[in-house]
């Protein structure tokens, strides 16, 4: 067959499917992994076309909403993940530290306010918190409140009566991330289950919190996990508000540094994915940036993500500084998005 017959060919396929998919932009609860599957092995201009499509429908293409982390409470985690340098069982040679006092977080937060900010998130590396140590994270989420930011925790797994408890103090997101499919949840994490993560999804959604919630990629995960994560994701009872899809950081120490690397297109292609399927969220471009280029930063925002992570670190690796992205905004015609 010659090139131009090739050629043709591929664009009857494309417009066929397109002219298959259901409502662009319908905010739909029950995709199928088929349907996904497809979503992802679509002509990269088509599934970009798509995906701005969906995401004019309901969003400003030019905002990006703009979250800080903070570690509150770093390293000794008796959890197993094999991405993470906080872990007890890995050695990073990670100083663990204790739950820092309310009033250097509230400090931490007037600088990410001043920032530009519009959102704090205090990170703790636990398997679930502690009664008395929810009680500071809750006096923390009050000060955070009471500077005009929107706040957002993620302490681990959450009983119900500590969900309740975070909502009283005033939490507007809870992040919780299901990190992977199912399938390959259990070569990545020993020590809690997928059952367990959807557990605390619950009971953060059923205590009335916004859901923060999503996954990496880059684990040496096979595409289907990432078809398998996406689907879990947009057939929840409601879909998270936040949706955040890491980068693998490959930290030294941990068992999944030297994973194959992901082709850069195909995080580019689950951010997509993630904004056809899950419209109405906030697709966050999180971990990861630093060793991506502005132009793959770039296209991830036109594939429908519209948050990151802003500051210099992350929980304990680095990302960014905020004058590196101010400058690529600026570049862009891109605006922080309003709280
Ligand atoms: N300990 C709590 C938990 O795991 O639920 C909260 C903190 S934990 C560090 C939050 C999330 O950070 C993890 O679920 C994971 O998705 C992400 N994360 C951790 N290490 C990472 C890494 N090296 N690269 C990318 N994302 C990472
Ligand atoms: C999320 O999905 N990514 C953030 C946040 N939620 C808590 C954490 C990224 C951590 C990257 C590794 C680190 O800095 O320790
Ligand atoms: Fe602990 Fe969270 Fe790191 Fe897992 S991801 S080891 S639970 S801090």
């Amino acid at each position: 067959m010659s090139t131009i017959v090739e050629a043709r060919e591929v664009k009857s396929q494309a417009v066929k499917h397109f002219e298959k998919l259901p409502a662009l932009g319908a905010v739909r609860y029950d995709w199928t992994r088929d349907e996904v599957r497809a979503l992802f092995a679509l002509p990269f201009p088509e599934l970009m076309f798509q995906a701005q499509t969906v995401h004019r429908m309901y969003f400003d293409p030019r905002e990006v909403q703009v979250s800080t982390l903070l570690s509150i409470k770093t390293g000794g985690c008796p959890e197993d993940c094999g991405y993470c340098p906080q872990s007890s069982h890995h050695d990073t040679g990670l100083p663990a530290s204790k739950l820092m006092e309310v009033e250097k977080v509230l400090a931490e937060a007037r600088a990410a306010k001043a920032s530009g900010a519009t959102r704090f998130c205090m990170g703790a590396a636990w398997r679930s918190p502690k009664d008395r140590d929810l009680e500071t994270v809750c006096a923390m989420v009050e000060g955070v409140k009471a500077l005009g930011l929107e706040s957002c925790a993620t302490l681990g797994m959450l009983s119900p009566e500590q969900a309740i408890r975070l909502k009283r103090s005033g939490l507007d997101y809870y992040n919780h991330n299901l990190d992977t499919s199912a399938e390959f949840y259990g070569s990545i994490i020993t020590t809690r289950t997928y059952a367990d993560r959807l557990n605390t999804l619950a009971h953060v959604r059923d205590a009335g919190i916004n859901v923060c919630c999503g996954g990496i990629v880059g684990m040496g995960e096979e595409a289907e996990d990432r078809v398998g994560m996406i689907t879990t994701l947009a057939t929840l009872p409601a879909h998270p508000e936040s949706v955040p899809i890491n980068m693998l950081v490959q930290v030294e120490g941990t068992p999944l540094k030297g994973a194959a690397k992901l082709d850069q297109l195909d995080f580019v292609r689950t951010i997509a994915v993630a904004r056809i399927t899950m419209p109405r969220s906030m697709v966050r471009l999180s971990a990861g940036r630093e060793e991506m280029s502005d132009e793959i930063q770039t296209l991830c925002f036109l594939a429908g993500a519209n948050s990151i992570f802003y500051g210099a670190k992350l929980l304990t690796t680095s990302n960014p500084g905020e004058d590196h992205d101010t400058a690529l905004f600026a570049r862009l015609g891109m605006v922080p998005m309003p709280a």
